[in-house]
C-alpha cells in the first residue's frame, strides 16, 4: 500500500482479454492494439472527470450523502490536496491518458473571487508537479457557473451585468489554468444559461449578452495563446427549464448568428442527447456534417427517468454507430471520451470507482472495434454512396453546383416525361448489417 492507501493495494488495470474473469482487468481495453492503424488509447483519449469521482458523494432529491470519503471532511485547501493525491492515483491504476475537472472541483471556493481564483490556481500547481512525472494529461477545463447561488438566474445570461462580470472573471481563472495545464480544449456548458419562465425573462437580451460572453472567451483565447478548442456542450435543460444550448442544431444556429462558427465546436454528451429526444449517433454526425464534432462526454441516460442521470456507459452495440461516425469523420481530433459518468449512491466502496470505468472502457472498445469492422467492410458505407449517387454525376452535380434553375428543371421534367421510380431504402437488411459486426 502507498500514497493515500485509499484503493489498497490496487495493481494497476492490465489488459488481460475477453476470457479474463478478473474484474479488475480489460476485457476489450488493450491500448496499444491498432485498430485501423491507429492505437486504441489514441483513438478514444479517454479522460476521467473529477467531479462525479471525487466531488459526488452520493446526495439526491430525497436524501443526503451515501458515499464517505476521507476529503469531505472539511472544504479546505489540505482537503482538496488530499483530494488531489487520491485522484492521481486513480488516473495511475487505470492508466487513462486524460482527466477533466471544473474550478470548484478541485479547491474549495474562498472569501472572495480572488481568493477562489488563488486556490484554484494553488491546485493547478499541484496537478502540474504530478504531471511532471506522468503520462496524464489535462482533455479540458471549465468553470462551474451553475452551482453558487449567485448563478441561479444564469452567468452570461443573468439579468445583472455584475453576475456576467463576476462569471467572466471565473472563467478567465479557468482558462489560465486550463493553458497553463496544456489542456486540449476548454468546455463552457450553460447550466443556467436559459430561462424558468418568459414572465420575468428578456429572452432577446440574453441571446445577446451569451453571443457576447462567448466572443470575450474567443478573443481571450487568442489574446494569450491557447491553441485547446473551445467547446459548447450542448443540453436542452435541466437544472434550467430551457436552456439556450438545447442541441447541436441549436448551437450552430448561435454560433452561426454570432460569427462563431469556426472558432468553437461542441462536446457532445450521450445523456444530454436522450434529453432532446436525439439519437447519440445523430448528435455526433450532424455536428460532424456542420464541421463542428469537438469531444464527448460519455455516460448513458435511464429512458425512463427522463432526467440526466450520468452513468457509465455499459452497451456497446448502442454506441457503435456513433463510434462509426466519428471515424468516418476521421476520429474526434482534440476531443477525446470524457466520463461524464457517476457510480450509483449505494456503490459505496473505492473499487466501485474502477469498476465504472473499467466498464466503460471496455464498452468504448468494442463499440470502436465493431464501428472499425463496418468501415472496413465497407458495405454500410457502400450502400448509402448508390443510394446518392445521382448527385455525384450529371444533372444532380449540375444542380448543387447552382448552374439549373426552377424553370430548367421544369423544362427537362416535361420534355422528357420524367417518373422517378422510388427504390427501397432497405432498412431492416441494413440493420441485419449492423448486427454482424457487433
Ligand atoms: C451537466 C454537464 C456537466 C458538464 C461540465 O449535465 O454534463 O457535467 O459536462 O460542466
Ligand atoms: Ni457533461
Ligand atoms: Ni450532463
Amino acid at each position: 500500500m502507498s500514497g493515500t492507501g485509499f484503493f489498497g493495494d490496487t495493481a494497476p488495470i492490465r489488459y488481460e482479454g475477453p476470457q479474463s474473469a478478473n474484474p479488475l482487468a480489460y476485457r476489450h481495453y488493450d491500448r496499444d492494439k491498432l485498430v485501423l492503424g491507429k492505437r486504441m488509447e489514441d483513438h478514444l483519449r479517454a479522460a476521467v472527470c473529477y467531479w462525479h469521482s471525487f466531488v459526488a458523494s452520493g446526495l439526491d432529491m430525497f436524501g443526503g450523502a451515501t458515499l464517505a470519503r476521507p476529503w469531505f471532511a472539511a472544504d479546505d485547501m489540505a482537503h482538496a490536496r488530499l483530494k488531489a493525491d487520491v485522484a492521481f492515483e486513480m488516473f495511475d491504476i487505470l492508466g487513462l491518458p486524460f482527466f477533466t475537472f471544473h474550478d470548484r472541483d478541485i479547491a474549495p471556493e474562498g472569501a472572495s473571487l480572488a481568493e477562489s481564483n488563488r486556490n484554484v490556481r494553488e491546485i493547478a500547481d499541484v496537478f502540474a508537479r504530478k504531471m511532471e512525472t506522468r503520462k496524464v494529461r489535462l482533455l479540458w477545463g471549465t468553470a462551474n457557473l451553475f452551482s453558487a447561488r449567485r448563478y441561479m438566474a444564469g452567468a452570461a445570461t443573468n439579468p445583472d451585468p455584475d453576475v456576467f462580470a463576476y462569471a467572466a472573471a471565473q472563467v478567465k481563472n479557468a482558462i489560465d489554468v486550463t493553458h497553463r495545464l496544456g489542456g486540449a480544449n476548454y468546455v463552457l456548458w450553460g447550466g443556467r444559461e436559459g430561462y424558468e419562465t418568459l414572465l420575468n425573462t428578456d429572452l432577446k437580451r440574453e441571446l445577446a449578452q451569451l453571443g457576447r460572453f462567448l466572443e470575450m472567451v474567443v478573443e481571450y483565447k487568442h489574446k494569450i495563446g491557447f491553441k485547446g478548442v473551445i467547446l459548447i456542450e450542448p443540453k436542452p435543460q435541466e437544472p434550467t427549464k430551457h436552456q439556450y444550448d438545447f442541441d447541436v442544431g441549436n448551437v450552430y444556429g448561435f454560433l452561426a448568428a454570432n460569427g462563431l462558427a469556426n472558432e468553437v465546436k461542441v462536446n457532445i454528451e450521450v445523456g444530454h442527447a436522450v434529453l432532446a429526444h436525439h439519437a447519440f449517433e445523430h448528435e455526433v454526425s450532424l455536428a460532424a456534417a456542420l464541421g463542428i464534432l469537438g469531444s464527448v462526454d460519455a455516460n448513458r441516460n435511464d429512458y425512463q427517468s427522463g432526467w440526466d442521470t450520468d452513468q457509465f456507459p455499459n452497451n456497446a452495440p448502442e454506441l457503435a454507430l456513433a463510434l462509426h461516425a466519428i471515424l468516418k469523420f476521421g476520429g474526434l481530433g482534440a476531443g477525446g471520451f470524457n466520463f461524464d459518468a457517476k457510480i450509483r449512491r449505494q456503490s459505496l466502496e473505492p473499487a466501485d470507482l474502477l469498476y465504472g470505468h473499467i466498464g466503460g472502457m471496455d464498452t468504448l472498445a468494442r463499440a470502436l472495434t465493431a464501428a472499425a469492422a463496418m468501415i472496413e467492410d465497407g458495405a454500410l458505407d457502400r450502400f448509402v454512396a448508390e443510394r446518392y449517387a445521382g448527385w455525384d454525376r450529371g444533372e444532380g452535380a449540375e444542380l448543387l453546383a447552382g448552374r439549373r434553375g426552377l424553370a430548367d428543371l421544369a423544362a427537362r421534367v416535361e420534355r422528357d416525361n420524367l417518373d422517378p421510380q422510388p427504390r427501397s431504402g432497405r432498412q431492416e437488411y441494413l440493420e441485419n448489417l449492423v448486427n454482424r459486426y457487433l
